[in-house]
């Protein structure tokens, strides 16, 4: 770690992670200098506020950049082989990311959590079992919170529970948790990484400076990914998997249970929480490993669990009209995401699909083409949107009638008009949404009002409206 009084540092990205990088090197006395490839509304603001606390801004560039650094920090969004970072690199700057700057002027221990899907719910579920049983923490990282904004807070801190991402990891340098959560590996950001073998190398780093005495809880299947890549993980390990019956904690159908020594038996009855399926099993899993190795009661963990709400965005069931159910699962930003929504959604007669599947979005060079038999076992039909639509029609065609739309709103009107009570028209997007709207967010709003709109515009009777999760 260097002392940053007085350094020149330069931070590349004005996004959350980027602001949030620049507050934290101006508080410890650093001479700023700040770029964004994007020229927008957004960036300009940003610039504004920046360049008035003294840091010189540079928008709409990714260009190399002239000037003496002692230091570079990386939003995680940026990739590593652009020629402002290549050039930087010839030149000898040091470079970390946010989340590596952030964890340098943390004051207490860490739990972090990565994977390609259910860390955030997992963060959460950490979350809850800490403030439940009155330790101090806070959730940041991927999540929405960047760790530089969080560094200051932290000498009050218990505990810090951080979601990691690989773009993160990527960028990392002495970040060690004290307990690292992986929780599955499947493809994703393949236009960011050439190969599988990449994506799980980023992954793994998550372990690179754990010592002996930390504590690793991956999911069995990701344990062989990672051990294929050629990673090694220092620390003790708990493994735990909803397929895998030999993992020190798996899953008999709703029962969550543990062979670790000293914790034999069931800990948790997936019935009685508010998670559905597989996935969110596994997600309950992590979470009570955490919860053991900070030696946590597991009644105590139950409790705090059971009454465990998922955000917004997944599997989230936004209404019912006339036996209908709209779900909106925008969060499902990769193919594996929509295989567990999919299998999450009880069938109401076995073997006859009964879902209305809305997907589509910003291409992130996935194989649509594995999720065919499952489309074909569970979807009614699917309504395609977005930069993938034609990619994903030549994918699905001949496991389900595959329709395009304009809109979200034309998708969701049509596969409305088609369904069924007993039905569930799903949102499950399986890819990013920035091609038509701001975040995931937004597209998972979008699909809110025009679920709205249906009901207001002649549906039979006044829907329900449930905020809650699937179930
Ligand atoms: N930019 C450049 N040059 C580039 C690319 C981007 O200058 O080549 C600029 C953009 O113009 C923009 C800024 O970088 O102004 C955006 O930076 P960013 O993409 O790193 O985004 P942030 O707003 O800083 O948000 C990041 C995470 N985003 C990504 O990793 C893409 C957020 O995760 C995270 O919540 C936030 O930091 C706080 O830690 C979001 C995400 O989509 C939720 N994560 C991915 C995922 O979960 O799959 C990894």
């Amino acid at each position: 770690m260097i002392t940053l009084q007085d350094k020149s540092v330069l931070v590349i990205g004005i996004g959350a992670s980027g602001m949030a990088a620049c507050r934290l090197l101006l508080k410890h006395g650093a001479c700023v200098t700040a770029v964004d490839s994007a020229d927008t509304a957004a960036t300009q603001a940003q610039a504004r506020e920046l360049r008035s606390q003294n840091v010189t801004v540079r928008i709409g560039s990714n260009a190399p950049i002239a000037g003496e650094f002692d230091q570079a920090v990386i939003s995680p969004g940026v990739p590593l082989d652009l020629p402002l970072v290549q050039d930087l690199r010839q030149r000898s700057v040091p470079i970390i990311g946010e989340l590596e700057l952030g964890y340098q002027h943390a004051r207490c221990l860490c739990v972090a959590v990565t994977g390609t899907n259910g860390k955030t719910t997992t963060t959460e579920l950490i979350e809850r079992l800490l403030t439940h049983t009155q330790r101090k923490t806070v959730a940041c990282g991927n999540i929405g919170l960047p760790l530089c904004d969080v560094a200051e807070q932290t000498k009050d801190l218990d505990i810090l529970t951080v979601e990691v991402s690989s773009f993160q990891l990527e960028t990392t340098q002495f970040f060690r948790p004290a307990v690292a959560v992986l929780l599955n590996i499947t493809p994703d950001h393949l236009d960011r990484y050439p190969t599988m073998a990449d994506y799980v190398r980023a992954k793994s780093r998550i372990f690179e400076n754990q010592q002996a005495f930390d504590w690793a809880i991956v999911q069995s299947e990701a344990l062989s990914q990672v051990r294929e890549a050629g990673a090694k993980i220092p620390s003790k390990l708990i493994t735990f998997s909803a397929r895998d019956s030999e993992a020190d904690i798996y899953l008999d159908r709703s029962l969550i249970i543990s062979r670790i020594e000293g914790w034999v038996g069931p800990l948790l009855d997936l019935e009685q929480c508010q998670l559905r399926g597989p996935h969110n099993a596994e997600n309950l899993m992590a979470a009570l490993a955490v919860g053991r190795v900070l030696r946590i009661p597991l009644a105590e963990m139950v409790d705090a669990l059971k009454s465990y709400v998922p955000a917004p965005h997944r599997c989230e069931l936004v209404a019912e009209i006339n036996g209908v159910k709209f779900i909106n699962d925008s969060k499902a930003t990769n193919v594996d995401a929509v295989r567990q929504a999919l299998l999450s959604i009880p069938p109401v007669e076995l073997g006859r699909p009964n879902i209305w599947l809305i997907a589509g979005g910003k291409d992130k060079g996935f194989d649509y083409h594995e999720l065919g038999p499952l489309v074909a076992q569970r979807v009614k039909g699917a309504f395609l949107i977005g930069e993938t639509r034609e990619r994903i029609r030549a994918a699905w065609g001949l496991f389900t009638t595959c329709t395009t739309a304009d809109s979200l709103l034309e998708a969701v009107q049509q596969a409305g008009a088609g369904a069924v009570s007993g039905d569930v028209v799903l949102l499950s997007p399986a890819c990013s949404s920035f091609d038509m709207f701001r975040n995931y967010q937004h597209r998972g709003e979008v699909f809110g009002e025009a679920v709205a709109k249906l009901n207001s515009g002649g549906a039979k009777e006044e829907m329900p409206v449930a905020l809650n999760s699937v179930g």
